[in-house]
């Protein structure tokens, strides 16, 4: 049997604590303790509570303390681009602000005066989001930054605040658009636009390192157990696409949560011409890869949907009033910035559809069938981009992360992109935390090694393309994306 070992998986909107161990070959995960995340205004913008999330690994690590365990191996992933500001003394400045907050919203146009789109794009190979890190720290306070030693992203921080230990770990680190994808450490020329220097950040390690040992004062103050920390991948993307099983020949994966993040596994960068277009992503990947991929806005719509229904429907009440509406009634561009943080998602969509002259969607189910069907179409034409910048055809489609388990989803997915899906494992986020782990421990010998394993130990659905019902709803949607006046801002 092996060591015991934990991973904290943290996403925008919740996080857990996963107990795993390996036994004859299978992995085993548990869940020990889960917890709500989310942003709320506060003096002037939208902000994490990292106080909270430290204080809820804390609860969770005790509770394994109690079920008796004495000594665990864990590793932490959070989501990207957000950063902690620490001084001297090793406090915070002040409270993290969110990727949703609407500082950044003009930032790229403001910072690409003095740095081409080109310049930055070759050199990083990463797309443009307002909100990476690189035109957050354009927008910050200036008299902050001239205060802070350190700025650490999340998951490195939370490591920092547990252990003393402070690294910056590359699969995220990338997600700053500072990272060279040549020289493999920060630009200084991006550095100097944001008035940052090299030496404000930790030094950059590889995913699938020892961070060292949760202090002995936390240990003895929360009655913990003996906690060896390991730098895992980060990045929750990172970790989701090393706990992906890698089925098919040519496989692309959809890491399907707060965001769907869709692409293809890369061993070297591909930041031509045509990425960059299509603004695709190289995010820096464990054991040498290239997370070649897309964010689409995902189930963040779905989550806001069901907040505004005042939560009367789990996920799962919404998948099954959605199956009882008629698929594509109206095209939505789901990636559009108006759907990234609305005051209100239902009134958004149901604007976008009066503008665009479309059926507005009503009922819950209906509103739901929107999203999942437009989603599905989203996924399909970025699959025949991926075909068309990677020069092959990808045959099969693993959807990983919380929505694996819509059915729905999955089935049309499968049917408007012509590929197979299989979709699961849904914490692959979590697995892939632990399997780097597992590596670094030597309790499993490599990559390949870990994604069969994952692949035997847990249940994964094939869907089969089902050609003949819809044979031009995705020529249809193409176009509707094209047309400039249907886009919707
Ligand atoms: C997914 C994710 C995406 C990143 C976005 C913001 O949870 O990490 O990969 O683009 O959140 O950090």
């Amino acid at each position: 049997m092996s060591k015991t070992y934990v991973a904290v998986d943290i996403g925008a909107s919740s996080g857990r604590l996963m107990l795993a161990e390996l036994v004859e070959k299978k992995l085993s995960l548990r869940e020990i303790h889960r917890f709500k995340n989310g942003f709320v205004h506060n003096k002037g913008h939208d902000r994490w509570d990292i106080d909270k999330l430290i204080e809820e690994i804390l609860i969770g690590l005790g509770k394994i303390k109690k079920a008796g365990y004495d000594s665990v191996v864990l590793g932490i992933d959070t989501w990207a681009v957000d950063y902690v500001l620490v001084d001297q003394k090793g406090d915070k400045l002040q409270d993290s602000i969110s990727y949703r907050d609407n500082r950044t919203h003009e930032s790229i146009e403001k910072l690409t005066t003095s740095l081409s789109k080109k310049y930055i794009y070759q050199k990083t190979g990463i797309q443009f989001l307002d909100f990476n890190t690189l035109y957050q720290l354009f927008e910050e306070d200036k008299e902050l930054l001239a205060k802070t030693d350190k700025i650490m992203m999340i998951p490195d921080y939370i490591g920092f605040i547990l252990t003393g230990k402070a690294v910056t770990e590359v699969t995220n680190a990338s997600t700053t658009q500072m990272l060279s994808l040549r020289e493999g450490l920060f630009d200084n020329n991006l550095l100097k636009s944001v008035n940052v220097r090299q030496s404000q950040f930790p030094k950059l390690v590889e995913a699938g390192t020892i961070l060292g040992n949760v202090s002995q004062k936390l240990v003895k103050k929360y009655n913990l157990p003996q906690t060896e920390v390991v730098t895992v991948a980060t990045h929750d993307t990172a970790s989701a696409v090393i706990g992906t099983p890698a089925l098919g020949q040519r496989w692309a994966y959809l890491s399907s949560g707060t965001w769907s993040l869709i692409g293809a596994e890369l061993n070297t960068p591909e930041n031509g011409e045509q990425a960059f277009e299509q603004n695709y992503t190289n995010e820096w990947g464990a054991y040498g890869t290239y997370r070649f991929l897309k964010n689409i806005m995902g189930l963040w719509i779905i989550q806001n949907i069901k907040k505004e229904l005042s939560n009367q429907y789990s996920f799962a009440d919404l998948a099954d009033l959605a199956k009882r509406e008629p698929p594509f009634q109206q095209f939505i561009d789901v990636n559009a910035a108006r759907f990234q943080n609305p005051e209100n998602m239902i009134a958004e969509l149901q604007a976008y559809c009066r503008e665009t002259k479309q059926k507005v969607p009503e009922t819950p189910g209906e509103l739901a069938m929107a999203v999942y069907s437009n989603l599905s179409l989203y996924y399909a034409s970025e699959l025949s981009i991926l075909d068309d910048i990677l020069g092959y055809h990808i045959d099969s489609l693993n959807i990983v992360g919380g929505g694996s388990n819509v059915d729905l989803m999955n089935q049309l997915t499968a049917t408007v992109s012509d590929v197979d899906v299989y979709a699961g494992p849904s914490e692959a986020t979590a697995i892939g935390n632990i399997v780097v782990q597992m590596i670094t421990k030597g309790d499993i010998l490599n990559i390949y090694l870990a994604r069969q394993i994952i692949s035997e130990s847990f249940e994964i659905n094939k869907f089969v393309p089902e050609r003949e019902k819809y044979p031009n709803i995705l020529d249809d949607y193409k176009k509707f994306l094209k047309n400039e006046k249907y886009r919707g801002g």
